[in-house]
Order: C-alpha cells, then structure tokens, then sequence
C-alpha cells in the first residue's frame, strides 16, 4: 500500500483534529451498536468530549475509568470532499488505529481492519457527498485476545465477595500501556481512477553502479502506459525506463549508508512512475536508497561492508499523546539518537509510523522492524487462527516499508515461548512466509524470557540470533561481576551451536533519575551505569568475531501497566521519558562516538574513547 503523497496527479485532505469522541461504558460494551451511534451525529445520541486525532485517548482526560477503559470507544467529525474530485478515486485511509476498528462514513460501514498499528484504506466514492458535509465514525476496541498480536485476555472475576457484577480487567502479555485509540493521521485523498498501485524496488550494487529492479502494479484500463525515470536528490534524471517491470542502471550510485558509515550518508533518489490511461495521468514520486544487505556466518553487512549495530530499543510512547503520532517528538527523538551516535534502532514492538521510518531513510538511521508478535507465550498463541494472523501481518508489514532503505532486518516477534515445541513450526512458518515476501533483508526474532541456547527451537531458522539479555538485573541482581563471565558464555554458546552472526537487542537496568549511592546499588544512576560497562566490556571482546550489534534496553522510559515491580513505567531508558539524560546516557554516547571513529572514514570528532573530547557530530540530512 503507498504511502499517500501529494503530486500534481493526487490531493489530500488530512482529517486530524479534534473529533467528538465517547467510551462505550455500558456493561455489554455494546450499546453503541444496539443503539446505532453511526447513525447520526455522536453528539446527538450522548455525551462527547473532544478528543484529539492522532493521539492516545488514555492520558487525556483526568478520568481513570478512560485511562483504563476496555471495549470500544466512538469517534466522529464532519468533513468535505471537494466536487473537483467527483471523477476521481477517493480513498480514506487511516494510517493505524488500536486495535479493531470500525468505519462507517454517512452510517454506511465503509471498511473494517484488526491490528493496531498498520494502516488500512477504502476506496469510499460510493459512501461520500461532494456537495455538503459528510460524516465519519469510527468505532475502536482495544480489547486484546489469545489470537490478536500482541495477544492477551480479558478474565472476569466472578467472586462477589470480592467484585461488583461483571466486573472484568484485560490481562496483557507485554511490558508496556496498551495505548488506544486513533493513533496515526486519517485522510481522504484522491487519485485518477486510473492509478499506480504500488511500486517495488530492490537494489544490488555492481562496480560503481547502482542496479534497480523495480515492479509497478497498475490498476487500469488494459493499454495503460507506464514510465518511470530516477531522479537524484537534485531533482536530475539519471535513469529511466517504461513498462510495468525492469532494471534500470545508475551510474556512479550514489549508496544509502547509514550516517556512521560513509561520508555521504542516507543518500535518497527518487522513483517517479507516470502512469497514462485514456485521459488519466497518475505520477507518484517514491524516495528509495540503493544499497544492499547481506550476512555471511559472522558479519552483517551493507554495500559489502561490515556494519556494526550500536543502537538503542525504543518505544513510540510519550506523555499525553500516549502513542499518538507527534512530530515534535519525531525530531526530538531523532536529533537525542544522533546525540548518542546510534546508528540502529529496533522498533520493539510493533510497527512504528511511517513518518518516523521517513526520517530513519533520510538521516540514514538503520532499523529493525519488528512486527506486533510480542507476547507469544501460551499454548493458544500457536493456535493456526494466530498464525493465519501473524502471516497477514508480516505481509501488511512488508507491504508498507518494502521500499525503505533504513529498514535492513524484518524481526518477526519480540521473546516468543520458542522453546516450546510448537514454536518450530509456527516459525518455520511466519520466517518462511517473511522470506518469501522479501528475500533482500535478513529475518530474525528477539528470543528471551525462558528460551536458552539449549532449548530454543527456532533459532534455526533466523538469519542472525537476536538475544535480549538481563544478567545482573533478573538474574543475580546486584551483582555487576558476574554479568562479563554470564554474557560471554551465553553469547558464545548460541554462536556454538548456530554458527549465526548475533546481536544483542536488548540489555538494561531500571534506573530512577537523581537516585544515587556509591558503591552503586539497584535503581540507581550509577548502578545503570556499571552495569552498562560489564556488558561492553563483553561487547568489545566479540565485536571483530561475530557480535554484529548491541542494543541498550531502552531509549528513554517508557509507561507500563500498574504492577509492584514498575514505579510508573518501566525505567530502564538511558533518557528519561521527557527525554533528558541519565548518567548512563553519557557513557553510551561516549562508547557509541568511539565506536563510530572506527567506522566513519576520516576520524572526524577529536574524540578520545574515555578522554575529554566528546563533540556531537552535526546533525547529517541530505
Ligand atoms: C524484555 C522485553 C521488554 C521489557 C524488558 C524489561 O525482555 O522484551 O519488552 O520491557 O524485558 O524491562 O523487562
């Protein structure tokens, strides 16, 4: 699905704002149904409040029954489409809502979609007025079940000794808020009824020249032309081509490198496909990268060279906004990754929005793209109707960010149970589908919780072992001088035994920011940090052999469901969840600087592993 963009062929009409919006609060949950609130304004049928689109609704209002409401919620605003469009293809795309939404526009239900955080679209000619004012309404359930991914359970407690009647609380799998709502942009946006679907292309480097393989699917009328020309970042014609497949050739490409790793980082050309049918012309311009990802038993590897990960797990989470898409926290958040010289993120746990994959494309940032699966631990999370899920998402996950130069790993689950003997094949299955959707980029999942090298059964079949790794946090707390003896026999024992290049996604330390106490001791800043030097230490043992990246666990804090072992939130986050630094933050951006000195040709920063000079490097766009 293409990510919409203006040209002089397509329009866009953004639907964020304020919306009228109201919680189903009754018992069933389900009287917005019986009572068809789609049917008329929301306003006329109960109480709103305005409600901000795209946003989180939870931390929104002073109301703890919304802050932790389950079932569904209702939204609703007018909107206008213009009548220039009326020979055109309109389509209303949402770019995620969480969890399962439904839309109805003129109470005529227009398109349903299950998953929280991938975007789905009608065409809605048919439902709209291009001459007066239409209504959208969009019901949302967060409510989370043994087959939605994430998954979880709703358990009722029936002991009235103990709960009112019906009483009931949403169990989750996972160690974060399950924000809710509608999380990303809505917009109405139009097309010539003869279009260009989508657009894939792949690219391999021979010599000095970039090769392009690129497939067009258009929808229209048989005799349709397409033709397609490459532009370089100055808007200059270097490639061009027609037909709806082929190779084109770039001479003296320009590579998309990650910004630690070349002098000319995150270099972007653009795709420009004018498609022709009739009188239709539809253009599309889609920004890619040419480069190539490739892993030999040891190495991970972009444009043939070793690429060393030293990055950072995150979350899209903030105050108020919750999940909601926000781009002030976009920017911030990629000029604090800069700050700490990461050059890779995962995006645990979930697939993030595609404005923040943009800036990973243009600052050259690579990421892993994880896809919802965290959580998989019980027996019913194997069920067949789960898998026949997990593959539809891999596919709406590769279908979105296919294009994406910054993307470089597809992970397809965050610590799954995959010592469990059914994870074998339900792996073999999700990486398979995975491998057959992409073949260009490696597949992996992060493994943790109770899997070891011993009892994994499905490492095999990933590209590179991602471990997730907490000695000296839950596992013999306090004691950062067992962690180097820990981690170099565990890492060595899974490279042993699958003879992978290996990352470590995540290891960390809750810290509460301005608690301190020397010796270090638990929860506190310099706790993190002494922590933090046991594994580098590790790291810098296996680094030239076949550790291939580290991941600290997490970049900033991060909320969390209420519980006795998380004091608001998880706190393991280098920043703090206002993105201000904790003292560890300033020995990974020393360590990660360092280790940028190594990669980036031409030595640049001044700067000295473990001496005075530690000087930010600018901030690179092209
Ligand atoms: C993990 C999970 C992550 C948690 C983290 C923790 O292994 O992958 O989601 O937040 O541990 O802090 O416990």
């Amino acid at each position: 699905m293409l990510y919409p963009r203006e040209s002089e062929s397509r329009q866009i009409n953004e639907l964020n704002g304020m919306w009228d919006f109201r919680a189903d609060m009754s018992p069933s949950r389900n009287m917005g149904f019986d009572k068809q609130w789609f049917a008329g304004r929301l306003r006329q049928s109960g109480p709103v409040i305005p409600m901000p689109v795209p946003s989180s609704f939870n931390d929104i209002t002073q109301d703890k029954q919304l802050r932790d409401f389950v079932g569904w919620v209702w939204y609703d605003r007018e909107f206008f489409v213009s009548s220039d469009w009326m020979n055109k293809r309109v389509v209303l795309r949402i770019d995620s809502a969480h969890y399962n939404t439904i839309v109805w526009i003129n109470s005529k239900q227009v398109m349903s979609h299950v998953g929280g955080h991938l975007p789905f679209e009608a065409q809605v000619n048919s439902y709209v007025n291009f001459k007066g004012p239409n209504l959208i309404t969009v019901a949302v359930n967060n409510t989370l079940t043994p087959t939605t991914l994430p998954p979880g359970t709703i358990k009722y407690q029936n002991d009235p000794n103990r709960y009112p009647p019906g009483y009931f609380v949403q169990n989750l799998q996972f160690d974060f808020f399950n924000y809710a709502g509608i999380h990303r942009s809505v917009r109405v946006y139009a097309t010539p009824n003869n279009y260009v679907d989508d657009i894939t292309i792949t690219t391999t480097v021979s010599g000095a020249n970039g090769m392009v393989n690129y497939t067009v699917v258009p929808a229209a009328a048989s005799g349709a032309t397409v033709a397609v020309v490459i532009e370089d970042a100055n808007g200059q014609q270097v490639a061009s081509g027609s037909g709806v497949s082929g190779k084109l050739t770039v001479s003296n490409a320009k590579l998309w490198w990650p910004y630690t790793m070349s002098s000319t980082p995150a270099y972007l050309y653009t795709f420009k496909v004018t498609l022709t049918s009739g009188s239709d012309t539809d253009i599309y311009r889609l920004p890619f990268g040419i480069r190539t990802v490739s892993v030999t038993s040891k190495q991970l590897l972009i444009n043939g060279k070793p690429f060393y990960c030293h990055g950072v797990a995150k979350h899209e989470d903030s105050d108020i906004r919750g999940k909601g898409l926000d781009f002030a926290l976009i920017a911030k958040d990629f000029n604090m990754l800069k700050w700490l010289g990461a050059n890779c993120f995962r995006t645990s746990h979930y697939p993030y929005a595609e404005e923040i994959l943009d800036q990973a494309d243009r600052q050259g940032v690579a990421i892993i793209d994880e896809s919802p699966g965290v959580g998989i631990t019980q027996d019913d999370n194997f069920s067949n109707a789960s898998l026949a899920h997990h593959l539809e998402v891999m596919e709406e996950l590769v279908r979105r960010d296919k294009n994406r130069p910054a993307v470089i790993i597809w992970s397809v689950a965050n610590e799954p149970a995959s010592n469990k003997p059914i994870a074998g094949p339900y792996f073999k299955s999700v990486i398979g589908h995975t491998r057959d959707l992409d073949l260009t980029r490696p597949i992996v999942f992060a493994i943790g919780g109770g899997s070891t090298f011993k009892t994994d059964k499905a490492a095999q079949y990933v590209d590179i072992v991602c471990v997730n790794q907490y000695y000296g946090w839950y596992s013999d707390t306090g004691h950062t001088e067992v962690i180097g003896l820990q981690l170099r026999h565990n890492l060595r024992s899974w490279y042993q035994k699958f003879g992978k290049p290996m990352i470590v996604t995540e290891y960390g330390a809750d810290t509460i920011p301005g608690l301190h106490r020397d010796p270090s001791f638990v929860f506190t800043e310099e706790y993190q940090r002494d922590f933090m030097g046991e594994y580098h230490k590790v790291f810098d043992q296996l680094r030239g052999d076949f550790l291939v990246g580290e991941m600290v666990w997490n970049f900033a804090d991060f909320l969390t469901d209420q519980g006795i072992t998380r004091v608001v939130g998880n706190k393991k986050g280098v920043l703090t969840r206002q993105r201000q630094p904790k003292a560890a933050a300033f020995l990974l951006r020393e360590r990660y600087y360092y280790l940028m000195n190594q990669t980036l040709p031409g030595s640049h920063y001044g700067y000295q592993y473990g001496g005075p000079k530690c000087q930010a490097p600018s901030v690179i766009i092209n």
